[in-house]
C-alpha cells in the first residue's frame, strides 16, 4: 500500500490546535481508507518564508499509508483544509493550515494540480527536519538520502514546540 508524507503548515487562528485538529483529521483519512497508524513528527515553529509580512509558522510532517490514488489524496487533504477555514488570497500570504503532498511512495507526478515530490520540499528546513524525525532513512525518488539535506544552518532555523 503505498506510502505518503504530507507537511502541515499554519501560521493563524492557534496554530498548534489547527495541526493538532488536521492530524484528528488526517487519521480519519488514513483509517477509513487502510486502517494504518499515522507517524507525526514534532511540531517546529520558524520565521515565515517569502516577502510576505505575515506572523510565525508551525510545521510538522506526518506520515501514513493509504489507498487514495494522489488525486483522491489532494482533494481530501483540500477539503481538510477548507473546514479548517482556509481562505486564499495570496500565494505565499497567511493560513489557518496548509497540507502539502510531498511524497507518495517513490512516485514521480508532474500534472496540472499536482506536482510530486513537492517543488519546494528540498530547500524547506521546516519540511526536511520533520520529514527526518519520522523517516530518517528516506531516500527521495531523485536518488538523494534525506539525511545528506539536513545540516546545522537548517536546523537553526526551527524551534521544536514542546507540548
Ligand atoms: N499542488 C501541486 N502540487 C501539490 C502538492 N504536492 N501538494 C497544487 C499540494 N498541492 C499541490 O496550493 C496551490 C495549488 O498547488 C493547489 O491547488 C494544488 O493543486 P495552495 O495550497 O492553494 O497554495 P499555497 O500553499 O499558497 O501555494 P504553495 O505554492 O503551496 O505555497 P507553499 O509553497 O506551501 O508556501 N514559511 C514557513 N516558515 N512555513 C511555511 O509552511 N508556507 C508558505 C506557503 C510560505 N512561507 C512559509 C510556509
Ligand atoms: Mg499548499
Amino acid at each position: 500500500m503505498p506510502l505518503v508524507f504530507v507537511a502541515l503548515g499554519a501560521n493563524l487562528t492557534d496554530p498548534v490546535t489547527q495541526l493538532d485538529n488536521a492530524c484528528k483529521a488526517i487519521i480519519e483519512l488514513a483509517l477509513c481508507s487502510s486502517n494504518s497508524t499515522l507517524q507525526v513528527s514534532p511540531y517546529y515553529r520558524s520565521a515565515p518564508m517569502g516577502e510576505v509580512v505575515q506572523p510565525d509558522y508551525v510545521n510538522a510532517v506526518v506520515g501514513f499509508n493509504t489507498t487514495l490514488e494522489p488525486i483522491e489524496l489532494l482533494d481530501a487533504l483540500q477539503k481538510i483544509e477548507n473546514e479548517q477555514g482556509r481562505v486564499r488570497l495570496e500565494r505565499w500570504g497567511p493560513r489557518t493550515l496548509d497540507l502539502d503532498i510531498l511524497l507518495y511512495d517513490n512516485q514521480t507526478i508532474d500534472s496540472p494540480r499536482l506536482t510530486i515530490p513537492h517543488y519546494g520540499m528540498k530547500q524547506r528546513s521546516f519540511v526536511l527536519v520533520p520529514l527526518a524525525d519520522i523517516a530518517p532513512q528516506l531516500l527521495l525518488p531523485c536518488g538523494t538520502r534525506l539525511e545528506r539535506l539536513i545540516n546545522a544552518e537548517l536546523t537553526a532555523e526551527l524551534e521544536q514546540i514542546v507540548r
